[in-house]
């Protein structure tokens, strides 16, 4: 203990010398990285940088900022969708407004795709550090903190991967996908906290410099300025590419967004008819949907629901993927349609799909959304009856939810216990 309250005393007035040459020299990477760094890597001076004053606690602090507000975004909206999809009983999500949903999706898969070249900035700005010689005196401090930064990357990269896997529709592992996703993420945040809490003291000194300020003697090479630039403008092009599958007036940008629009009647298709095996079912002459409410059941052709009032609804379909479009639905509002059979007792209603096939044959309702005016067993889509690959004969279309849980083909509703 005593040894430990002596370095602590004398490193104190060191550090306290905020800006001043002391405190610089012994806080920043920079200072130590041309002795110090192995050339294990025969780079070009300006990639290794060793000749460049970029690769600097300046632009370490910076990025690494934008990083950790980025996964503390992705953490958020990442929890939001799971939540919606595996609701706990103390979880509760509004149907207003009805893009909610579309929004905190579409940011989660842009700011995922965002990360990319903020890491790559991040990890060019810091990786001789990676292959400095471990110093004897502080072996089991740095042993930790490396050990810490390797998790932090690990389950970053892991989330970059695995989410853009996601994105790009792997569905035969996309459970597996999801699961691992979803708990990688506590990992991913955790680690990032670990590391901020870190790495605080020269983060805040880093900041309290312009980005222009040399922390030693100038050096050849790309500026500091130039690289933030490049990594912000990476980030924002990366953005691009993808946003335009949610916000559709930024379409025209995004080479990247493979479903912004295309399909029938404007919207895009997840899952044919064809691959959810239900093209015989679906345009069956027998077909009838069946309702159990209130302890009663009644079915209904496509001609009965045809009789009941119709109305309109403007709903996204917003996929879990991030790609969104909005629709312009009519149909029969399942609250009517639940009054044309019982009393509906304010419990959660499931819907089960003609599809026997895959794990997106069914879903459930909450009662928020069920009540909700908006709320339809959609006919049509666009003033056509609905297509076959949307969900003919009918579907359920309601307010702010993953895309996942607007169930096609509907073959049962009915009110849960
Ligand atoms: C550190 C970064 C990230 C964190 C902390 C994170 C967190 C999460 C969480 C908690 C979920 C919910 C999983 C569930 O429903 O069980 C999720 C879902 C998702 N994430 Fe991420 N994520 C990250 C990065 C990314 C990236 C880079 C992408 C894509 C470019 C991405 C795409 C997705 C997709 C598509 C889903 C929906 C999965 C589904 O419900 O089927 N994520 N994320
Ligand atoms: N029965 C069934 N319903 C389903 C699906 C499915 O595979 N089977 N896919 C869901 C997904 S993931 C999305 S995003 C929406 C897409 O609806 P759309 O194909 O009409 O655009 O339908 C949902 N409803
Ligand atoms: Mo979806």
């Amino acid at each position: 203990m005593t040894g430990d309250t002596s370095v602590g005393a004398s490193r104190k007035p060191a550090a306290g010398v905020v800006g001043g040459t002391v405190a610089a020299a012994a806080e920043e990477p920079s200072a130590e990285l041309p002795g110090d760094v192995r050339p294990v890597l025969l780079l070009p001076p300006v990639l290794s940088g060793r000749l460049s004053p970029a690769r600097s606690t300046a632009v370490a602090a910076r990025t690494g900022i934008a990083l950790g507000v980025g996964i503390t975004i992705l953490f958020v909206t990442g929890l939001i969708s799971h939540l919606i999809q595996h609701p706990p009983d103390w979880f509760w999500w509004p149907a207003h407004p009805v893009w909610l949903y579309r929004v905190t999706q579409g940011v989660h898969v842009t700011v995922g795709v965002m990360m990319i070249p903020l890491l790559l900035v991040k990890l060019w700005s810091v990786y001789p550090r990676f292959f400095a010689k471990p110093s004897v005196r502080r072996a089991l401090p740095e042993a930790l903190e490396r050990a810490s930064v390797a998790v932090l990357l690990g389950a970053v990269l892991f989330q970059i991967v695995t989410g853009l896997f996601n994105t790009a529709q792997f569905y035969p592992w996309k459970f597996f996908f999801t699961t691992t996703h979803h708990a990688m993420a506590y990992v991913a945040f955790g680690a990032v906290v670990v590391h901020l809490a870190v790495k605080l003291p020269v983060v805040r000194q880093a900041l309290s410099r312009p980005v222009s300020e040399p922390e030693e003697a100038p050096r050849a090479g790309v500026s500091r300025r130039a690289v933030l630039a490049a990594a912000g403008l990476g980030a924002v092009v990366a953005g691009l590419a993808v946003a335009g599958q949610s916000a559709p007036f930024l379409r025209w940008v995004s080479l990247l967004a493979p479903r912004s629009g295309q399909g029938p009647q404007g919207v895009p298709i997840n899952r044919t008819a064809a691959a959810a095996a239900v093209t015989e079912t679906a345009r069956s002459p027998h077909y009838a949907l069946s309702v159990k409410v209130g302890g009663r059941e009644r079915s209904f052709s496509r001609a009965d629901l045809e009789a009941l009032p119709q109305y309109d609804s403007v709903l996204p379909i917003a996929c879990v993927e991030g790609w969104s479009a909005t629709g312009h639905w009519s149909g029969v509002r399942l609250r009517d349609l639940l009054a044309q059979v019982g009393e509906y007792g304010g419990g959660d209603v499931r819907f089960v799909s003609l599809e026997t096939t895959g794990i997106y044959g069914s879903s459930v309702l909450p009662h928020t959304h069920v009540v909700d005016a908006s709320t339809l067993i959609a006919l049509r889509l666009g003033g056509e009856d609905l297509a076959l690959d949307h969900g003919y004969p009918c579907r359920l279309i309601a307010p702010n939810r993953p895309g996942v849980l607007q169930t096609k083909w509907l073959k049962s509703i009915e009110e849960l216990s």
